[in-house]
């Protein structure tokens, strides 16, 4: 029997022998490896943490002590020892375990997460609530080299360095984002790591200077002399500076270092910054060796690290959908299309340039692509000096993202009327990593911006389409667009030409008006074909416009009676709450209306397909809701009813 089996909570491995815990971290690798090689999922980040996991929960007293991961994909081993071993089979699949920190797993995690550098603020919150009740517990926060540069990240550094809390913070650096990393952070810390030698050095030298007479003024000067030159030879200084106590680098796969350093650093007051360097994908051949595709993969075969099915270019796993094309495949090719006739078009991606398509581009046009690592609010303004500058900037970036960059879209771009084309990719239901990853609040949030264009195509050619007509455009756009390609279907082929705030009407039907925003238009239509059947004559059109929207489209489908508004978003602020105000505004009176989405609430994890099913937005469930209010809202109609499942 493995040792692994019989770890069912943190203090289990506290007995453990140095010999025996090595064991324990090339089991987990195991379990990693034979989970994630089936199931699909990310890898090399957490192959990477393993021995980090185990000292830190040797060390400490979790979940008393508060041990917080910034994200938690690179921290499986942790659940593995903290008594989610038996669930780890069922990672990021419908009801059960989640791919990150989860509050609903047990007291292990305290938030549910998946955006990047919030960890140090949480932390610092978590360290000042204990010290207002009197506590003594200790608290870690874990992050990341690339989500060390995050606004938020930064801003934590900054008020922890004032406020002197006691508070741990680890940095994880294993020299790569998904991506390699970006910027002069990246570069300080890679300096770091390869000159370790002075910092040792630098602390012999003062405590040995600090023995003589007039020591501590003499190493007070030393440092006034080391600020001088600090550009060349100062490890941690930065940190230091910040008001942090800067310690390391140190081997993170080391366990009698990682252990011994942690026992003395638990000693210490005020904050501490602990530089641990690793491998991303150690112990695995495969992913050492390519650590970017081994960030997240689909499943793969372990002897070969081949994936066992096609992969999607931007896309997880099964995700391609119908019609062979993802969305992200046609924005990936497009862009360079364009990048062709467009000089000046520039490409931006906030550490996402693989899942958002823009690698290509990058390969095509270096200089005109620019990863500005993970920092979406920057990757925002950037845009805008670039846009006021006469440049073409194409924003490409996940619609959960987006949401850190509000301020700027609403400040650096709409009030300033730039023309930046925002690409958001990954805009409804993602899938596997869940509700910290759904794209469901963005038309909600723009649709309210003024200046701003708002348009969401149905399929990757209509994607295509509207990229081409965005680019000719004197103001904001903004393209939403889903994970993977069309969800049923076959592909309706070339589309019409995009005109501003003009829909496509795709079917005429006299009994009920659907009105489909981008995903689901496919439903919309293959719902219409099965009320028919039911004796339900139904319009349907591509709405194409969040915004402007098509006031004539809205007229004649109040015109209709019966509207039923579809978007693959939250119902609250979207889509059909446009055509609602429209409806007032334009004082047509009286079309009964059923707004069609996502309720209010957050959505698990599990695949796109079955989170569609289970949100009743696949066109089965569709007919069923559509069939059964249009029932209830034309009581006079010669109508079937067909019975609502229990939801
Ligand atoms: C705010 C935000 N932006 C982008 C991402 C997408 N993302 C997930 S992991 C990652 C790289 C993180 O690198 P690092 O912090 O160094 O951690 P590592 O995986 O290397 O351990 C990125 C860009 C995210 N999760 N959150």
């Amino acid at each position: 029997m493995s040792l692994l089996q019989h770890i069912d909570r943190p203090s289990d491995i506290k007995a453990l022998t140095f010999p025996e815990l090595s064991t324990l971290a090339r089991e987990i690798r195991e379990e990693l490896l034979k989970t994630i090689s089936a199931l699909g999922g990310h890898l090399a980040s957490s192959l990477g943490a393993v021995e980090l996991c185990l000292a830190l929960h040797y060390v400490f007293e979790a979940p008393d002590d508060r041990l917080v991961w910034d994200m938690g994909y690179q921290a499986f081993a942790h659940k593995l020892i903290t008594g989610r071993r038996d669930r780890f089979h069922t990672l990021k699949q419908l009801g059960g375990l989640s791919g990150f920190n989860n509050k609903d797993e047990g007291p292990h995690d305290l938030f549910t997460t998946g955006h990047g550098g919030t960890v140090l603020s949480t932390a610092l919150g978590l360290a000042m609530a204990d010290d207002q009740l009197k506590g003594s517990r200790h608290v870690v926060a874990i992050i990341g080299d690339a989500s060390l540069g995050e606004g938020m990240a930064l801003e934590a550094l900054n008020h922890i360095g004032h406020l002197k809390p006691n508070l741990l913070v680890i940095l994880n650096d294993n020299k790569m984002s998904i991506a390699p990393p970006v910027g002069g952070l990246s570069r300080y810390l890679n300096r770091l790591i390869t000159n370790p030698i002075y910092n040792r050095l630098r602390l012999d030298l003062e405590q040995l200077v600090k023995r003589l007479p007039h020591g501590t003024s003499l190493v007070r000067m030393g440092r006034k002399v080391e600020e001088s030159i600090k550009g060349f030879l100062v490890p941690g200084l930065v940190f230091e500076e910040l008001g942090f106590r800067y310690l390391g680098p140190i081997d993170g796969h080391n366990l009698r270092e990682l252990i011994t350093m942690l026992k003395n650093v638990k000693r210490l007051k005020g904050p501490i910054l602990l530089h641990i360097s690793t491998v991303k994908g150690k112990g695995y051949r495969f992913a050492e060796e390519d650590p970017e595709r081994f960030h997240k993969i689909e499943p793969f075969d372990l002897a070969t690290g081949q994936l066992k099915a096609r992969p999607a270019r931007g896309s997880g796993p099964g995700a391609r959908g119908r019609g062979g094309t993802t969305f992200s495949e046609a924005f990936s090719d497009e862009l360079i299309r364009l990048g062709e006739i467009h000089r000046r078009l520039v490409a931006i991606t906030a550490a996402m340039p693989e899942g958002t398509g823009v690698s290509a581009f990058a390969a095509r046009f270096p200089h005109r692509c620019l990863d500005v690592g993970m920092a979406e609010q920057h990757a925002l303004g950037i845009a805008a000096g670039l846009a006021r500058g006469g440049a073409r900037p194409v924003v490409a970036i996940y619609s959960t993202f987006l949401q850190r960059a509000y301020d700027q879209i609403m400040h650096e771009l709409c009030l300033q009327e730039l023309p930046v084309i925002l690409a958001i990719d990954r805009a409804g239901l993602v899938g596997e990593d869940g509700p910290t990853h759904h794209g469901l609040f963005d038309i909600a949030y723009l649709r309210v911006l003024p200046s701003l264009m708002l348009v969401s195509p149905k399929d990757p050619a209509e994607l295509r389409a509207m990229l081409q007509w965005a680019i000719e455009q004197a103001r904001p756009v903004a393209i939403r667009y889903p994970r993977g390609g069309i969800v049923c279907g076959e592909p309706l082929g070339r589309p019409s030409r995009v005109v501003a705030g003009k829909s496509e009407p795709l079917r005429s039907g006299k009994d009920l008006a659907l009105l489909a925003l981008g995903s689901m238009v496919y439903p919309a239509l293959d719902a219409a074909e099965r009320l028919a059947r039911e004796g339900l004559d139904a319009m349907v059109v591509n709405a194409r416009f969040v915004k402007p929207l098509d006031l004539d489209m809205v007229r004649q489908a109040a015109q209709v009676g019966c509207v039923v508004t579809l978007e693959e978003a939250q119902v609250a602020g979207g889509f059909g709450s446009a055509v609602s105000e429209a409806f007032e505004a334009l004082e047509v009176s009286g079309p009964a209306h059923l707004r069609i989405g996502l309720p209010d609430g957050f959505v698990e994890h599990g695949k796109r397909s079955e989170l569609l099913e289970r949100c009743r937005l696949d066109p089965e469930s569709l007919t069923q809701r559509i069939a059964r209010w249009s029932h209830a809202t034309r009581p006079s109609a010669d109508l079937r009813l067909v019975a609502e499942p229990s939801a």
